[in-house]
C-alpha cells in the first residue's frame, strides 16, 4: 500500500526570515558544516508520524480537527538561537517562547489523538523549537554567547498542518497535506 512519510506541525512565520537570515550570518563561520532547512521549510514539530499509508490521512487529519478546535490559538516568539548540546551540536535551533502552556497541551493532545489512531507514543520530552540546520557529519560547537544575538520573531499560531516529508539528496522537500483551525470559542475565559 502506498505510503508517505508524515508529521504534524505549526507552519513558519513570515516574520522568521529576518531572524532565519540573522541566524545564518551569526553562525557564518561554521556554514560549511551545517545543512541549513530552507527558510520556508522551517517549522515547529509537534509530532512526527513516520510512514503513512496515503489512505490514512483523512482519518488523521480528523483526529488533528478534533483536537484543534478545543485549543485556543496563541502568541508565540522566537527567543535566539540554541541547540540540544550546544558544545556537541548535531542541530540548531530557534528556541520558542511566549504562551507555551497553550503550545504544550496542545502538542500532548495531538500525542494522545494519534496514539489512539495508532501511532507510537514518543519518548523524549517535548521542547518547542524551529530547527534552523543540522550537522553535515561530524556534531559542531556553537559559539558560548547564544542568546541575544538574533532578534525574535513574534507570530500568533491559528491552525495547525500536516506535512509530507520527501527525503532529496538536496535535503527534505515539505508538502502541507492539510489543516486544522484551532478556535477562537475554545480555552480562554
Ligand atoms: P524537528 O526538526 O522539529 O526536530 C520532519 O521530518 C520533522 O520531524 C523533523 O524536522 C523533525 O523535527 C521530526 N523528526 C524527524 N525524524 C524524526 C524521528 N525519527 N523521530 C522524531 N521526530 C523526527
Amino acid at each position: 500500500m502506498a505510503t508517505l512519510r508524515a508529521f504534524v506541525a505549526v507552519e513558519p512565520p513570515a516574520t522568521l526570515v529576518p531572524v532565519y537570515q540573522a541566524a545564518r550570518r551569526f553562525l557564518a563561520d561554521l556554514d560549511a558544516r551545517l545543512r541549513w532547512v530552507r527558510p520556508e521549510g522551517v517549522h515547529l514539530t509537534l509530532k512526527f508520524l513516520g510512514n503513512v499509508k496515503i489512505a490514512s490521512v483523512p482519518v488523521i487529519l480528523r483526529a488533528m480537527r478534533a483536537v484543534a478546535g478545543r485549543t485556543p490559538p496563541m502568541a508565540l516568539r522566537t527567543s535566539g538561537v540554541g541547540a540540544p548540546n550546544p558544545d556537541r551540536a548535531r542541530v540548531v535551533w530557534l528556541e520558542v517562547g511566549g504562551e507555551t502552556a497553550i503550545l504544550s497541551k496542545l502538542q500532548a493532545d495531538v500525542e494522545d489523538a494519534m496514539f489512539r489512531i495508532g501511532f507510537n507514543k514518543e519518548e523524549r520530552r517535548f521542547h518547542p523549537h524551529l530547527t534552523l540546520a543540522r550537522a553535515r557529519s561530524r556534531a559542531v560547537r556553537l559559539p558560548s554567547e547564544l542568546t541575544g544575538t538574533v532578534p525574535s520573531a513574534h507570530f500568533s499560531v491559528d491552525r495547525i498542518s500536516l506535512y509530507s516529508s520527501e527525503l532529496r539528496p538536496g535535503g527534505a522537500v515539505y508538502n502541507v497535506l492539510g489543516h486544522a483551525p484551532l478556535s477562537r470559542s475554545s480555552g480562554r475565559g
